[in-house]
């Protein structure tokens, strides 16, 4: 960090900012959450954060707020403020400016080509002393799958899994209700209402007749469901298609004439439902390619919550970005109950997936433990 000293007051300013920001998450996707907080003489004048896109920013609320108040004033924004023109809203950095702010701490560079650095160098250009990288883990954490979307136009994917002590899914005969306890199922409802989209498959889907909704009560906002059905096996009286918002099916695109009669009449049923159909060639579908399709439909973080194939389908594909693996203090054990991730068997260690900046913590009775499939 460059410039100004950063002080215990300076982190704690831009904690409330990050606080602040936390306030809209599962709102502004495909934006970020941004938190502003405008001080003056050791007091806040003013803050605000990003509620939702394509509406006002952090920054330029808590100016708004501030008032004349703001002239002279430093500015803690968990963000590099923005300076490009050709978006929805008028760049933070000339409001910044007008204002009259002397100083801006920043948590993190903005990731969006459009922006990197040159926000930075807009306020510097006028005199403004910034610094940057105040807090900078705890921005990048609360923005990751932001920072994934913008960089790569792929969405973030986490992969999210309830498992027993010994890394069991199900019994042989599918019972999987319930491993993990209250608390866990409420984090997992939690982490639905951050994500743009759930992604899972026919037999999970068949077995367990879910919704994939949020059913917490604080959030508003429903992911988008997305089953990969390459038969269009599940029937049309499934939760999946009565529920909103609109279920997104991955199918197999069918050879035409092959006594696939039901399967069309299946497909017309459905999109008379208003149900949305992707079709892939070949045998299976390619979950790279298909997150590239699902970037340009505005998905910007995903969630899967399916079966062993689905997950090792997902991690061999490489779309994995973050894993998050619920275990329970139960052991089934035996050879035939379904394992969290099935799929190939690795021969050799060396090949393992391995997972990093691990965390865990205990939730009610289970364990949450998290990591990354790329160190940062
Ligand atoms: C936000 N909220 O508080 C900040 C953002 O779609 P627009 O016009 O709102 O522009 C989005 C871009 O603005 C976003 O990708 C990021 O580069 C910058 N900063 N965005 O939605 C905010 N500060
Ligand atoms: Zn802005």
């Amino acid at each position: 960090m460059e410039g100004i000293r950063v002080l215990d007051k300076d982190i704690s300013f831009m904690k409330r900012a990050l606080n602040l920001a936390a306030k809209a998450r599962g709102m502004t996707s495909p934006n970020p959450m941004v938190g502003a907080v405008i001080v003056k003489g050791g007091k806040i004048v003013a803050e605000d954060y990003h509620k939702k896109a394509g509406e006002p920013h952090a920054e330029a609320l808590a100016i708004l707020n501030a008032a004349d108040r703001a002239r002279g004033s430093d500015l803690y924004v968990t963000l590099e403020p923005c300076c490009h023109l050709d978006k929805r809203t008028p760049p933070c950095t000339n409001a910044i400016i007008n204002a009259g702010i002397k100083r801006v701490f920043i948590a993190m560079k903005d990731p969006n080509p459009k922006v990197s650095g040159k926000g930075i160098d807009e306020l510097k250009r006028h005199k403004i002393e910034v610094v940057c990288g105040v807090l900078e883990d705890k921005a990048k954490k609360l923005n990751e799958a932001y920072v994934k979307y913008i960089t790569t136009k792929t969405p973030f994917v986490i992969l999210k899994t309830a498992m027993t002590f010994d890394g069991k899914i199900a019994t042989p005969e599918g019972q999987s209700k319930w491993i993990t306890g209250e608390a866990a199922r409420k984090i997992v409802h939690r982490m639905r209402g951050s994500v743009d989209a759930i992604l899972s498959a026919v037999g999970t889907v068949k077995a367990d007749n879910p919704e994939f909704t949020v059913r917490t009560g604080q959030w508003i906002r429903n992911p988008r469901r997305i089953v990969i059905d390459p038969n269009l096996e599940i029937p049309l009286d499934y939760k999946i298609f009565n529920t909103p918002p609109e279920t997104i099916i991955i199918t197999r695109k069918q050879v035409i004439g092959n006594g696939q009669k039901a399967i069309e009449e299946k497909r017309k049923a459905l999109i008379d439902r208003g149900i949305k159909i992707i079709e892939y060639d070949g045998d299976r579908v390619d979950l790279k390619l298909l997150m590239k399709r699902l970037g340009e439909i505005g998905i910007a973080s995903l969630m899967i919550e399916g079966g062993s194939s689905l997950n090792a389908y997902a991690l061999q594909d490489g779309i994995v970005d973050k894993v998050v693996f619920f275990i329970a203090p139960k052991i089934i054990g035996g050879k035939d109950s379904i394992p969290a991730i099935g799929g190939k068997t690795f021969r050799r260690l060396e090949d393992a997936f391995q997972i990093y900046n691990m965390n865990v913590k205990k939730v009610g009775q289970d364990l949450m433990m998290e990591g990354y499939l790329k160190s940062s």
